[in-house]
């Protein structure tokens, strides 16, 4: 399990959040692991590959339900930088929530660098958004949390995840020059997927999840 560096601050959170810590934890009532290419950062517009940085660069993305809180790690090709300057480049990373199987998203999570990689909730029905915190940034990977009772306590979800990114090279002297680029998981257009539907096996620490594939790590 990774490090943490300097995010002592987010000490306690972490160890909630993070099974190696020791900490007991209910077994998960839900794990999804999705995997996703490098180098696969396309054109919003036109959907043509596009080189981009690799901190834009989903490589996977996780989301589990604990019975009280579903929990989305986004995984990137390279470590997350301090969030840029908005004036110039704005990085989201989204994951999309369709709590009654409709295919279209009634809630999504945002970890936006807008203001720091802070996390945000919201709801399409209501059109109301809600702030998480400041999302917890370690190395190549970003995680939120949000309560299941924020979400209408769903008995099924679906998700799909995206990060979209625009960058203005020159806000003032040209503003109408930008780049857009998206990279969603899967990579399929209104694909979704819900728990069990994982790319890989859960870790050693969800095995206990009902009919989830069995950890092929050495003990
Ligand atoms: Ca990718
Ligand atoms: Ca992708």
């Amino acid at each position: 399990m990774r490090r943490f560096g300097c995010m002592v601050a987010m000490g306690l959170s972490l160890a909630l959040l993070l099974p190696s810590t020791g900490t007991a934890q209910e077994a998960a009532s839900g794990w999804l692991a999705l995997q996703d290419a490098t180098g696969d950062l396309h054109d919003f517009a036109t959907g043509e590959p596009l080189e981009g940085a690799g901190y834009m660069d989903l490589t996977g993305l996780d989301v589990s339900d604990d019975g009280g809180q579903l929990t989305v790690r986004f995984h990137v090709a390279e470590a997350v930088p301090e969030a840029p300057d908005p004036l110039y480049t704005t990085v989201d990373y989204i994951l999309n929530i369709d709590t009654d199987g409709d295919g279209f998203q009634n809630y999504h999570i945002q970890i936006g660098s807008e203001d720091g990689w802070q996390a945000r909730l919201f709801d399409h029905d209501t059109v109301f958004e809600t702030e998480l915190g400041e999302a917890v940034v370690v190395d190549d990977s970003l995680v939120a949390m949000v309560l299941l009772s924020e979400l209408g306590s769903p008995t099924d979800m679906r998700f799909q995840g995206l990060m979209a990114a625009l960058d203005f090279p020159d806000p003032t002297g040209d503003p109408l020059e930008f780049t857009e680029w998206e990279d969603l998981v899967p990579d399929g257009v209104g694909e979704w997927r819900t728990f069990g539907e994982s790319d890989v096996p859960a870790p050693d620490d969800q095995v206990a999840v009902p009919g989830a594939s069995p950890t092929v790590e050495p003990a």
